[in-house]
């Protein structure tokens, strides 16, 4: 596990996961970013994503390419709205996570990127939502995947993951 600050959009990974809505037609944030820097291929598969199973549910995940960016594909995960149970949150949370590891192991891939789910517009708190994505980072029984990046953007996400992964 690694922590890197900046934007997810310039750091180069095999998958990049997304904090998407379960809309999946894009979003502001960090969504919004991977749209604007991937290209119009990204939301083309995400509404054929959306022709075949119908929106993304929370806690769920899928695969797109990644078009422009410096990876091989877009993991969009639908964080949870934080609405202060915690008990539901935290599992949906846990869930964005283990899926979108899971997915990223179908695919063979050996580097994942992931963006602070859910701590933004979501409003899920940044010091738990950091201890739930370590968590499910470093129980993951993985065979393929080597190197997990937490990108952070503002400081205080930094700040938070920087103390836990020490
Ligand atoms: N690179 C990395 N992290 C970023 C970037 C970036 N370029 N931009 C923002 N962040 P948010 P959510 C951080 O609001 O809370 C969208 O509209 C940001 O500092 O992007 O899961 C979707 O479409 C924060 O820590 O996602 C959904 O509707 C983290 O990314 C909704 O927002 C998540 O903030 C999802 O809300």
């Amino acid at each position: 596990m690694e922590l890197r600050k900046g934007d997810i959009t310039k750091i180069k990974a095999d998958a990049i996961v997304n904090a998407a809505n379960s809309s999946l037609l894009g979003g502001g944030g960090v969504d919004g970013a991977i749209h604007r820097a991937g290209g119009p291929e990204i939301l083309e598969e995400c509404k054929q994503i959306r022709n075949r199973q119908g929106k993304c549910n929370t806690g769920e995940a899928v695969v797109t390419t990644a078009g422009n960016l410096p990876a091989k594909y877009v993991i969009h995960t639908v964080g949870p709205v934080w609405d202060n149970d915690e008990e539901k949150c935290s599992k949906l949370l846990a869930n964005c996570y283990k899926n979108s590891l899971k997915l990223a192991e179908s695919l063979h891939v050996k580097t994942v990127s992931f963006p602070n789910i859910s701590t933004g517009v979501y409003r899920f708190p940044k010091e738990l939502a950091a201890k739930i994505a370590v968590q499910e980072v470093s129980t993951f029984d993985s065979q393929l995947i080597e190197n997990v990046i937490f990108v952070c953007f503002d400081d205080e996400n930094e700040k938070i993951y920087k103390a836990l992964l020490e």
